[in-house]
């Protein structure tokens, strides 16, 4: 385990992210590089991943376990549970909603995250262990992230609106940002000066982690070299999830999960299997892992129909 003495894990609430050298030794390095190579493209339209094993998670989940204690012992932030993980590239492996062809380069603009949000809400109590699996130059292709101590200095009411919060993105409109709604739809406000005037670039290596909090701003710094790093995520098993908050939303949210409808439909699989009960993280976790088990052995398929999904959509948006 590399020498973690000197990380400050109470920058976690500060900063809203933290950095460890070498985390990963290696074995674990190249351990990673393999399962990539082996790993199927997911189904997922919205952006090119492909999903870590849960043979290669498992050999790393002492680690971030210890990770999450000091995070725990020195922040606000809780997390306990590995709930998925994949592999982000920076070449495009098919057409997807952000690429417009199979080999184009992938570059994510300013965003924070938004899957996740939708499937469990609570984005502060989540975190994202990103980690270089293959990264031939340092200061390229790295993680852009926006620190949320110099976002609170330069603009109090945005960093108030997006604290907790997930699926915005910031485009340019003329000499102004815009923080897209990809919940509601709109806009949670306008920054009136480009956030790569606060924005900071760890240069990471092969192993080094880079442990983000779900609602940190972030973007692909460029894509100008074949990078490939491992996401894995961790949420809080006694989160309670409200059905409600799952569908609800604007138009861009249900593409985007008609886009991962992999993913969502046994969301709703169980709500309907809980009698109307509350249902807390853990026991979704545990029945997505089930899922996905059954997908690698062929027992289900990998994907449901968009008309499926739609349909089940509306029924939700209207219980
Ligand atoms: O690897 C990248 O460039 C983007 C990764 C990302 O957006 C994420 O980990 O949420
Ligand atoms: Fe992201």
């Amino acid at each position: 385990m590399s020498d973690d003495s000197s990380v400050s894990y109470s920058e976690m609430d500060s900063r809203g992210f933290l950095l460890i050298r070498g985390f990963l030794d290696q074995d674990e390095i190249e351990m990673l590089g393999q399962d990539f190579e082996a790993a199927a493209l997911e189904v997922n339209s919205n952006y090119s991943v492909r999903r870590l094993s849960s043979a290669a998670m498992d050999r790393l989940e002492e680690k971030f376990r210890h990770v999450n204690e000091r995070v725990a012992a020195e922040s606000s932030v809780r997390v306990n549970c590995l709930n998925d993980g994949v592999y982000f590239s920076t070449v495009s492996e098919k057409t997807t909603l952000s690429s417009p062809r199979k080999g184009a380069q992938q570059a994510f603009p300013w965003h924070q995250d938004h899957e996740n949000y939708w499937m469990w809400h609570d984005v502060k109590n989540y975190l994202n262990f990103y980690m270089p699996v293959v990264k031939p130059v340092l200061e390229k292709s790295n993680l852009t992230v926006v620190p949320l101590d110099r976002l609170k200095e330069r603009a109090p009411e945005i960093h108030d609106r997006l604290l907790g919060r997930g699926a915005t993105r910031v485009l340019q409109s003329g000499k102004k940002w815009v923080v897209k709604d990809d919940n509601r739809g709109g806009k949670v406000g306008t920054l009136d000066f480009d956030l790569a005037e606060i924005e900071e670039t760890p240069q990471l290596r092969p192993g080094d982690l880079l442990l983000l909090r779900g609602d940190i701003i972030h973007r692909t710094q460029d894509s100008s070299t074949r990078r490939v790093a491992a996401s894995i995520r961790y949420i809080n098993s006694e989160t309670v999830v409200p059905r409600s908050s799952v569908a609800k939303g604007g138009l861009a949210k249900m593409l985007m999960m008609l886009n991962a409808r992999y993913l969502f439909e046994p969301v709703f699989h169980c709500f309907d299997q809980s009698n109307g009960e509350p249902i807390r993280a853990g026991e979704i976790d545990r029945y997505l892992k089930e899922v996905r088990e059954r997908r690698l052995k062929g027992e289900e398929a990998q994907n449901t129909s968009k008309l499926g999904f739609l349909s089940r959509l509306a029924k939700e948006k209207i219980r």
